[in-house]
């Protein structure tokens, strides 16, 4: 059956440092998913206060907005057939150290031993969090 979704991408700022950002696209457009609008910007703290709401009073909330304040951002539209839960799997899990070898986070993230997992990309998690995270980054 056939569910096309929308998910918003973002290459965090070590992703761009790193020089990593075509692999990561090219992972994405390998596996199927196709670009549909993608932008580099230095994200403002009042974007990223609201597309990290629900990490509000974590511990470690201000380390990742410093992070994700850092450097530039790229930004990605990404369609295809449950994106939504297939870039997650690409991505791999949260924590660099222990993601699955062949995806983005385990062949490709380092565990620093910072405060806030350096992970490369975010990808929504819900079609709720997609719509409104697109609306955000894309308007
Ligand atoms: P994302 O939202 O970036 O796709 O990642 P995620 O769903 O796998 O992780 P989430 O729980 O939503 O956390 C958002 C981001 O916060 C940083 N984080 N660091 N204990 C830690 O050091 C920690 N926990 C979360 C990561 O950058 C994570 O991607
Ligand atoms: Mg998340």
């Amino acid at each position: 059956m056939s569910t096309i979704e929308e998910t918003l991408v973002l290459i965090k700022p070590d992703g761009v440092a790193r020089s990593l950002s075509g692999e990561i696209l090219r992972r994405i457009e390998a596996k199927g998913y196709s670009i549909v609008d993608i932008r580099m910007l230095q994200a403002e703290r009042s974007l990223l206060a609201e597309h990290y709401a629900e990490h509000e009073g974590k511990p470690f909330y201000e380390p990742l907005v410093e992070f994700m304040e850092s450097g530039p951002i790229v930004a990605v539209r990404v369609a295809g057939n449950r994106v939504i839960e297939g870039f997650r799997s690409l991505a791999g899990t949260t924590d660099p150290t222990t993601a699955a070898p062949g995806t983005i986070r385990g062949d490709l993230a380092r565990d620093w031993g910072l405060k806030v997992q350096q992970n490369l990309v975010h990808g929504s998690d819900s079609p709720e969090s997609a719509e409104r995270e697109l609306q955000l980054w894309f308007s």
